[in-house]
């Protein structure tokens, strides 16, 4: 892009400033035109994203873009606004209020080293509410919170960017004159960078603790701040790993896995919502994934969920299938079509969907499960007599053989080719026997 010859990025329809006399807020603006002005930077490649307090109304003094955003919360804008489009140079403009509020933001800003540059407004009080103390109020320091000395140790902003890996890290005042090219330079910094402005409000801190640029000298001298470039490194911005990572990812085979063609046809016309309902051992969910996956090799849509609590190994364990000739666009089931209870675990817990059944529902119920609160009609899982033994160990999968006979959903063979498909062989062969008795 063509390099700028503007003299100011001060949208001068926009002056005065609404900045009490004094107060350093319009000296750093001015030091960001400058600085923008240095660099020749085409307006339409900047953003200025600002945060909430007196800072906050600088962004519309710019004739670049800007965002504006919740108190806190501007570095995570500008991150993303860098994602969406890395050409562009952006900058955030936020308070010592706006880093402890966000402070968490601040922090992992500096740890992905993501490519935006924050100037700290650092007046050590927020100004817009009345001079409230801030993460960087001295100690001792009074303001309207802090009526008898503020007793919190003061945040190092600059820091807490360094040691969280920041790229370019400095701190400064307001009333540097190299200010303008410090915020070059951190512009220019492949990486997070952020420079810690110290300056004066002089409606709120100034006043109520006699605190003038030469105290504020002092200050950072006597707390062992110095001012200068504190950190940089050469550290790849976030942008430039993502973007790594991503032709690497690009260049990767798309990982194997089971496809289930369609191997057999149904005549299912409508959708079916199945709700297993065992305990913790049956092996519940995995005979849902079998109903699910020999749908779908007979050409169905199907989807799945499985729910069992925290702890597992006990308690209930229930699986939720829902098998439809038509795309699934939603796998909820609030009203199941078909409930099976196996174990009183997952009776109990499906009480509200079994309640929630009418009288076209089916209820199965294992031995001694029957008798549930609902309308829908409840029928007894009836296993062939030579299936008996197995009931105790695999009730989950005669199940599934005995739903997928009794509904008619699919072919009998689509279930057995789910198990040899789906499940590992000596599972497989134990099910595939188990099937046979259904
Ligand atoms: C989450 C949230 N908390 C509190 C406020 C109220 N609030 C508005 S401005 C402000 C102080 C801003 O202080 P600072 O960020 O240091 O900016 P300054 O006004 O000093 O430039 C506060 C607390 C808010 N807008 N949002
Ligand atoms: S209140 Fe403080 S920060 Fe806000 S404009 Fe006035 S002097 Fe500046
Ligand atoms: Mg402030």
């Amino acid at each position: 892009m063509a390099e700028s010859e503007l003299e100011t990025y001060i949208a001068e329809e926009n002056l005065p400033y609404e900045f009490c006399p004094g107060c350093s807020h319009g000296k750093v603006l001015s030091a960001v035109s400058d600085s923008l002005k240095q660099q020749k930077l085409n307006p339409t490649e900047v953003v200025i994203v600002t945060d909430i307090g007196c800072v906050g109304l600088s962004d519309k003094y710019f004739v670049t873009h800007a965002f504006h955003g919740l108190h806190g919360r501007a570095i995570t804008y500008a991150s993303g606004i860098k994602m969406g489009n890395p050409d562009l140079k952006v900058v955030v403009l936020m308070g010592d209020g706006g880093c402890g509020i966000g402070g968490h933001h601040l922090l992992n800003a500096a740890r992905s080293n993501t490519d935006v540059t924050v100037l700290v407004f650092n007046n050590f009080n927020f100004g817009m509410t009345g001079g409230q103390h801030s993460a960087t109020t001295p100690l001792d320091s009074i303001t309207p919170t802090t009526s008898f000395g503020s007793t919190d140790a003061p945040m190092d902003i600059a820091g807490t960017a360094k040691v969280n890996g920041g790229g370019f890290v400095a701190r400064a005042t307001a009333f540097d004159e190299d200010l303008p090219e410090m915020i070059s330079k951190a512009m220019n910094h492949d990486g997070f960078s952020l420079i810690d402005i110290w300056e004066l409000c002089t409606a709120y801190y100034v006043v109520r603790n006699d605190f003038g640029r030469k105290e504020m000298m002092n200050y950072m001298d006597s707390i062992n701040m110095e001012s200068g470039l504190l950190q940089k490194t050469d550290r790849s911005s976030f942008q430039t790993n993502y973007k790594n990572i991503q032709e690497q990812a690009s260049k990767q085979k798309p990982m194997g896995g089971l496809v289930l063609e369609t191997k057999f046809s149904s005549d299912l016309d409508k959708p079916i919502r199945i709700v297993l309902a065992g305990a913790a051992g049956q092996k519940v969910v995995s005979a849902g994934n079998l109903l699910a996956a020999a749908a779908t090799l007979s050409g169905l849509w199907t989807s799945r969920r499985a729910d069992f609590p925290i702890t597992i190994q006990t308690g209930f364990s229930v699986a939720e299938v829902v098998i439809s000739p038509e795309p699934v666009l939603y796998s909820g089931i609030m009203k199941p079509d078909v409930a099976a209870l196996i174990a009183p675990e997952g009776r109990d817990k499906i009480t509200r969907l079994t309640r929630a059944m009418d009288k076209t529902g089916l209820i199965y119920f294992a031995e001694g499960l029957g008798n549930v609160d609902s309308k829908a009609k409840q029928l007894p899982l009836l296993f062939p007599k030579s299936a008996q033994k197995e009931i105790r160990k695999n009730i989950s999968a005669l199940t599934a053989g005995y739903l997928t006979q009794e509904l008619g959903l699919f072919p009998f063979e689509a279930l057995q080719e789910a198990v040899r498909l789906i499940q590992k062989p000596k599972i497989a062969e134990i099910n595939l026997g188990v099937l046979a008795l259904t």
